[in-house]
C-alpha cells in the first residue's frame, strides 16, 4: 500500500480514481435531508470548508445530487457497525455517508484530512472511494487532570486532537493524591478544600457541573465518549484532606503536592468510607451520560489483598448500583467477584500478567494500555526535557509498532475491547507541555487502535503523516518533532 493521501488512521479501502478532483467554489453546497436530523453536523462541516477554502459554503435542506454538492446521508447500504462509513468524491460531487451521525463525523474528518491546496490558493479534493470502519470499538486517551489541572479550553484542544485521529473515548483521570477536580454536588468540600494547586503548588481548578456538561457536549458533537476516573481505594490523598471522617484518627490529612505514588488509602473498617464511595460514584453516575464509569484501582501499595478487594468490590457495587459499567485498572484483575461486563485496563509492562490474563479467561474485558507503548507521558529518548522514563522510552516507532492481539502472552483476542493511550501529568504544566507529549505519538496509537493489521506499515504511516506537523503548527498547536517522523 502506497497511499500519500495523508489520511490517518488508514482506511480500510481506499479506491483512487482517475475522475477529476472536488474542487471548492463559491458555489460549493452542502445538502442534508431534514428528516435526519444532520443540522448541526451539516453546519460543523459548511463551517470547515468555508474556513479551509477562504468561501462561504452554504448548506441546503434538499434531496439533490448535481455538481457542487457535499452531500450527508444516513444510509444503511455499509458493512455493519455504528462507525462504518464511506466518503465518495468524483463527478464533480462529494458523498459522505454513515449508517449514524458518529459514523458522518469520522467522515468529515477523513474529508478534511483530504483536503490540499493547489498552486492557485484553490482547495481541492481528488476523486476517491473511501470505505471505512475501525478494527476497536474502544479508542481512547486518558488525561490525568489531577496532578495538572487542565483547563476546560485547554481540554477542547485536546479534544479536537481525538476526533481528527477518530479516537472516540475521553478517560478523565479527576482524582488523586493531589486534587479532586470535578464538584460532587454531594461532597462539596471535595473541590473546595482540594483543587486549588497542582504538583510543585502550580495553579490547579476545577470543573463545575456547567464546565463538565460543556465538556461533554464538546466532546459529543465528535462522536467521543467520556469516561470519568474517581481513583479508589488509593491515590486518594485529596479526599482525605478533604474529609478527615475517612482517616482513622479522624484528621484531615495534610495537602500533598509531590508525585510520590501508593502512599494513601481508604479503610474498609470506617463507615464513613462505604458512604462516601456511595455518594460520590452515585453523584458520577447522575453527572455521566455514558455507560462506563472508571474506580481507579491502581497502585495500592499498603494494604493487603483482602482489604483491597473489599473496597475495590464496594467501589464497583456503587458503580453498577447506578446501571453503569465498571472499568479498573490491571490490579483489579486479582479480586475475586468483579461485576460481569468490567472492563480492566491494562498498563503495567513490568507486572506479572497472569492474574490478568486470568481475568480474561473467566470473561473481563481488556482495554490495552501498555506503559511501553503507549503512555505518553514517557519521554520520547534520553534527555527529553518533560515526561518521566519508568516504562522506558516511547519515541514515534514505539508507539507504532505493536499489536494488541498478541501483545501479553495468552490473552484471549476476543476479550480486547480496544487500546487507550494515556498521558500522566506530573511533569507536564502547559498547554504546550500536553500537545508535544501527544503528538505526533497520538496519531501512531490512533492508527493501531482504527486500522486493520493489513492497512498498518509504519513507512506508509510517517509519509501519510507527512503534512500533519504543518497542520498543526498552522493551528498554533506545539508537538515533538520526531526524528523518526518525515516532515515536510
Ligand atoms: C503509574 S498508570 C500510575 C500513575 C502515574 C503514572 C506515571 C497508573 C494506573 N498509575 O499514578 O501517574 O504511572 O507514568
Amino acid at each position: 500500500m502506497s497511499d500519500v493521501s495523508g489520511v490517518v488512521p488508514a482506511p480500510l479501502v481506499v479506491q483512487p480514481s482517475s475522475q477529476a478532483p472536488f474542487v471548492i467554489t463559491r458555489s460549493t453546497v452542502v445538502v442534508v435531508d431534514a428528516a435526519d436530523d444532520l443540522m448541526p453536523l451539516a453546519v460543523l462541516t459548511a463551517d470547515l470548508l468555508g474556513r479551509v477554502s477562504g468561501r462561504a459554503v452554504e448548506i441546503r435542506y434538499a434531496d439533490l445530487d448535481t455538481p457542487g454538492v457535499v452531500r450527508m446521508r444516513l444510509v444503511d447500504d455499509l458493512p455493519p457497525g455504528p462507525e462504518t462509513y464511506r466518503v465518495v468524491v468524483g463527478g464533480g460531487r462529494v458523498r459522505l455517508e454513515a449508517r449514524t451521525t458518529e459514523g458522518l463525523v469520522h467522515a468529515v474528518v477523513t474529508l478534511r484530512q483530504l483536503l490540499r491546496e493547489r498552486p492557485d490558493g484553490g482547495i481541492e479534493v481528488d476523486a476517491v472511494r473511501i470505505e471505512d470502519a475501525p478494527r476497536y470499538a474502544w479508542r481512547g486517551l486518558s488525561v490525568d487532570v489531577a496532578r495538572h489541572f487542565v483547563s476546560v479550553p485547554d481540554l477542547k484542544v485536546v479534544i479536537g486532537l481525538m476526533g481528527h485521529y477518530k479516537l472516540n473515548v475521553l478517560h478523565l483521570h479527576l482524582t488523586d493524591d493531589q486534587a479532586w477536580r470535578l464538584d460532587m454536588p454531594s461532597r462539596p468540600e471535595l473541590v473546595r478544600r482540594s483543587s486549588a494547586h497542582s504538583v510543585g503548588g502550580d495553579p490547579g481548578g476545577y470543573y463545575s457541573a456547567a464546565d463538565w456538561d460543556d465538556i461533554l457536549a464538546y466532546a459529543r458533537a465528535r462522536a467521543i465518549r467520556v469516561v470519568p476516573e474517581i481513583d479508589v481505594p488509593g491515590h486518594v490523598n485529596a479526599a482525605l484532606h478533604a474529609y478527615g471522617e475517612l482517616t482513622p484518627d479522624g484528621q484531615p490529612a495534610p495537602e500533598y503536592l509531590g508525585i510520590d505514588v501508593g502512599f494513601s488509602r481508604l479503610h474498609d473498617d470506617l463507615p464513613a468510607t462505604h458512604a462516601f464511595l456511595a455518594d460520590v460514584f452515585g453523584d458520577l453516575a447522575d453527572m455521566t451520560p455514558g455507560r462506563y464509569l472508571h474506580i481507579g484501582g491502581d497502585e495500592v501499595l499498603t494494604m493487603g489483598a483482602d482489604e483491597y478487594a473489599r473496597l475495590v468490590r464496594s467501589a464497583a457495587a456503587a458503580v453498577t448500583a447506578h446501571g453503569k459499567r465498571v472499568v479498573a485498572w490491571q490490579e483489579v484483575a486479582a479480586v475475586p467477584d468483579l461485576p460481569v461486563g468490567t472492563v480492566v485496563q491494562y498498563w503495567d509492562t513490568r507486572a506479572d500478567p497472569e492474574p490478568f490474563v486470568a481475568a480474561a479467561r473467566a470473561g473481563a474485558r481488556i482495554l490495552l494500555s501498555p506503559g511501553s507503548r503507549v503512555y505518553l507521558d514517557m519521554k520520547y529518548e534520553p534527555g527529553f526535557p518533560l515526561g518521566l522514563e519508568w516504562a522506558g522510552h516511547v519515541d514515534l516507532r514505539d508507539a507504532y509498532d505493536w499489536e494488541p492481539a498478541t501483545l501479553v502472552d495468552g490473552l484471549p483476542p476476543d476479550a480486547v475491547v480496544g487500546v487507550e493511550a494515556a498521558v500522566w501529568t506530573e511533569t507536564l504544566r502547559t498547554l504546550d507541555d500536553l500537545t508535544t507529549m501527544l503528538l505526533p505519538r497520538l496519531a501512531a496509537v490512533a492508527e493501531v487502535a482504527w486500522s486493520a493489521p493489513g492497512r498498518r506499515d509504519f513507512d506508509d504511516f510517517t509519509e501519510r503523516l507527512r503534512g500533519h506537523g504543518a497542520h498543526w503548527e498552522r493551528m498554533g498547536i506545539a508537538w515533538h518533532r520526531s526524528s523518526q517522523g518525515r516532515w515536510d
